[in-house]
């Protein structure tokens, strides 16, 4: 049977795999390489908006074992980690908003905060793939 550390690691991964089947049609939509879809775009961030609120609890103690690419800085630092989750939650929710307007100018800017939030989390504690 699996162990709890193995079942929140499932369990983190599959919301984090979710986020990103939805955020890279939009990543496409903003750079022009997909053609927009301002109801879709909507949707998925609609749906990253709520994902984005579930990873930070499957970071259970002792879940940092074996073979992902979680740092242990996670653990010794998960007052900072905690505020990077919150802060992904909040930019994904802003996204959201700014995605009913349908305006890729309103658009645009929400969604380099939430890219660069995802990616200031990865730089602290994420091993390089
Ligand atoms: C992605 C992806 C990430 C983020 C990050 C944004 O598409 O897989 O981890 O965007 O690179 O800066």
């Amino acid at each position: 049977a699996a162990t709890d550390a193995e079942k929140a690691i499932e369990y983190r991964q599959g919301v984090f795999n979710t986020i990103k089947w939805n955020f890279g049609p939009m990543a496409g939509m903003v750079k022009g390489k997909i053609d927009f879809d301002a109801a879709e775009f909507a949707r998925r961030a609609d749906a990253v908006a709520a994902l984005a609120t579930m990873p930070g609890e499957g970071f259970i103690e002792g879940s940092g074992v074996g073979d992902t690419g979680a740092k242990p800085a996670i653990w010794e630092n998960k007052e900072k980690f905690d505020e990077g989750m919150d802060a992904l939650a909040k930019n994904a929710a802003a996204l959201a908003v700014a995605a009913k307007s349908g305006d890729m100018d309103i658009i645009k800017p929400a969604f380099g905060q939430l890219g660069k939030t995802c990616k200031g989390c990865h730089d602290d504690f994420r091993e390089k793939d």
